[in-house]
């Protein structure tokens, strides 16, 4: 998060309290200078440096707000927001998540009921004693009672795994509609972030409020959030998903802005104005014989209206996403690298990575049959990876070790009884099978599984599946223990995280990277989308570091090979090209790798 973000959260949490203690117009005020804090195209703790004049500089920032934002930079806190937050010590995020329960509401409850968090407040509701309150009445008790659990479940942000076919669903809903021209999904489900907010979804057409109308009667929709002439919100699958319409012309304009990041469309902003152009989702425009309040001035980010200052000047780009970067003199940008993580000024200078594709995949290296917890035979998943087009396929069922259920793994005599199996399959297949084993990594780095039965296998995966707490300081010197192994080949999940519900081992994937490369090890990126282990950001160290990783699905079923998808778009955020990725290799030089 920018430092512009965060203090626009605070001036909104700012207007929330206001609004909460029954305080008018101030909460308003509030809100605006949060907006334009958060779509100011420097950085806040600059301007803070050169002081409050410089900071009210800012449109809609006035002194007194100006006065607390430096407050903030200097001092980590504003008093005054600390006095509001102890006389209201509710969870107003969480409470007002509730549709139909606003800041004033939370004041009114906190004062009458001591309610804080959603948990009082349903147990307020069930109680009977909300209706008790003067103005409340039990039509609001049941519409909170109704909306309390789809509001705890919006606290937690969707896995893209689960998010991803909601969007898809959306999508191919959107297209069929009649005046639809352009469809496209945007923020962070474009990006193939690992977690996702809300699903959005953008349309490009002359009839937007027919679109509009047609969402609300989507079938897989259960309620409309809310609907206005260009765009519309519902929930559906327990998730939001917005959708804004706009006409054909500036649909690339559109799809820029809405695919975010925020912080990245700040990077590019600021390109714009060194170029006297401005860019907003409305397209670009020269606006080198506007003048300056007219061309910056104000304007809701979100008004689609497009009042003052939204479509001034000359309009030199709009219709196409790379017409928008073009006009900016850089190339299209990937949006799962678009983190404002170096991405532009890598595009600037033509530094920008050709990252690895879904087709690019040739093979998995980390799958399971029914010999450990997978549910098919090594000769169906061998099978099933040939008519998915893949030339070679490694069979690596878990081996018995810690943190492996029961007795799904097998014991040193079992992986060598599997041998016998997996030698007869792949002499029937039209593909090459590697044999293998995921072998587990314990509390001191170590392998479990005995040196001499390890030697005998074409691949060894070693995984941590035990131990994985987040505070062990010593995780990274432990996965370089067994990155050293001399048999291992590849490092599975590395983290063990499982996305909102374990964090997993705190991975210095830079030092595990350089040990990776130098041991000619690969690191794992888990297709798996409840962990996409090692994510994004790990990717980008370790690829970095000169390491090689493996996008494996580690497959249990045929099905589960559809997650590769999950896996590569994650290996794009972490910026890896196709000769960063091992299977995206031939099986020659899969097995090369191997055997070095
Ligand atoms: P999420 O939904 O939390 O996973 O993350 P995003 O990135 O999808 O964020 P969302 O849904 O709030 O907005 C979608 C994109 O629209 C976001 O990435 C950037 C753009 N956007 C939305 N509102 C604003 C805004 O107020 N200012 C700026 N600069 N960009 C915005
Ligand atoms: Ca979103
Ligand atoms: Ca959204
Ligand atoms: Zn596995």
């Amino acid at each position: 998060m920018s430092r512009n973000d965060e203090v626009a959260d605070l001036l909104e949490e700012f207007a929330d309290l206001l609004d909460a203690t029954g305080v008018e117009y101030k909460p308003t005020a509030y809100r605006r200078a949060a907006e334009n804090v958060r779509d100011y195209p420097a950085p806040i703790e600059q301007l803070a440096g050169e002081g409050e004049d410089a900071v009210a500089e800012i449109d809609r920032v006035g002194d007194a707000i100006a006065s607390k934002i430096v407050e903030y930079v200097d001092t980590g806190s504003i008093e005054e927001l600390e006095e509001l937050r102890s006389e209201l010590p509710a969870d107003m995020a969480a409470l007002t998540a509730v549709e139909g329960v606003g800041p004033k509401t939370v004041g009114t409850l906190y004062e009458e009921l001591g309610v804080t968090t959603l948990d009082e407040l349903e147990a307020a509701a069930e109680a009977g004693e909300i209706r008790e309150i003067k103005g409340f009445g039990a039509k609001t008790e049941q519409n909170i009672l109704d909306n309390v659990d789809f509001a705890r479940q919006a606290q937690e942000r969707e896995r893209l795994g689960d998010a991803r076919p909601v969007a898809e669903a959306a999508l191919s809903f959107l297209a069929d509609v009649e005046p639809v021209a352009k469809v496209e999904v945007c923020g962070s489900i474009r990006r193939w972030k690992d977690t996702i907010g809300d699903v959005d979804v953008l349309v490009g057409t002359d009839a937007g409020e027919a679109v509009v109308e047609a969402f609300a009667d989507w079938d897989e929709a259960d309620a409309v959030i809310e609907a206005g002439t260009n765009k519309a919100s519902v929930r559906a699958s327990g998730m939001r998903v917005d959708l804004r319409t706009v006409v054909v012309d500036e649909f690339g304009a559109a799809l820029q802005y809405f695919t975010g990041s925020r912080d990245h469309n700040i990077r590019v902003r600021n390109r714009a104005i060194d170029r006297d152009l401005k860019v907003n989702e409305y397209g670009v425009f020269d606006v080198s014989d506007v003048d300056e309040d007219a061309a910056t001035g104000g304007g809701d980010a979100n008004d689609a209206g497009g009042g003052g200052g939204q479509r001034v000047g000359e309009r030199v780009a709009g219709e196409t996403e790379a017409g928008v970067y073009d006009a900016l003199g850089l190339p299209w940008i990937p949006p799962e690298l678009r983190e404002d993580t170096g991405e532009v000024d890598a595009a600037a200078e033509g530094r920008l990575p050709d990252p690895i594709e879904e087709g690019d995949v040739r093979g998995d290296l980390h799958t399971h049959t029914e010999w450990s917890d997978g549910g098919f035979s090594a000769a169906e998943m061998v099978e099933a990876a040939a008519e998915r087009g893949h030339d070679f396929h490694a069979v690596t069922d878990h081996a018995e070790g810690p943190g492996v259920f029961g007795d799904t793994g097998l014991s040193d005599a079992e992986i060598r009884d599997q041998a016998d199996e997996v030698a007869r399959v792949r002499e029937d297949a039209d593909i090459d099978v590697f044999h293998g084993i995921e072998a587990n990594i314990d509390a001191d780095g170590a392998v479990t599984t005995s040196d001499d039965v390890l030697a005998d296998l074409d691949i060894v995966v070693a995984s941590p599946h035990a131990a994985l707490d987040e505070d062990d300081e010593g995780a990274t010197d432990r996965l370089i223990g067994a990155v050293e192994h001399p048999e291992v080949d590849v490092l599975g999940h590395p983290t063990g995280r499982l996305i909102n519900s374990r964090p997993g081992l705190t991975v210095d994937f830079e030092r595990l990277g350089e040990a990776a490369a130098r041991e000619g090890v690969a690191v794992e990126v888990n297709a798996n989308p409840a962990r996409l282990d090692a994510n994004g950001d790990a990717v980008r160290a370790l690829v970095e570091a000169g390491a090689t990783i493996a996008v494996n699905t580690d497959a249990h079923s045929p099905r589960e090979f559809d997650h590769v998808r999950f896996g590569v778009h994650t290996a794009r955020r972490g910026w890896a090209e196709r000769a960063d990725v091992l299977n995206a290799r031939s099986a020659a030089e899969v097995r090369a790798f191997l055997e070095d």
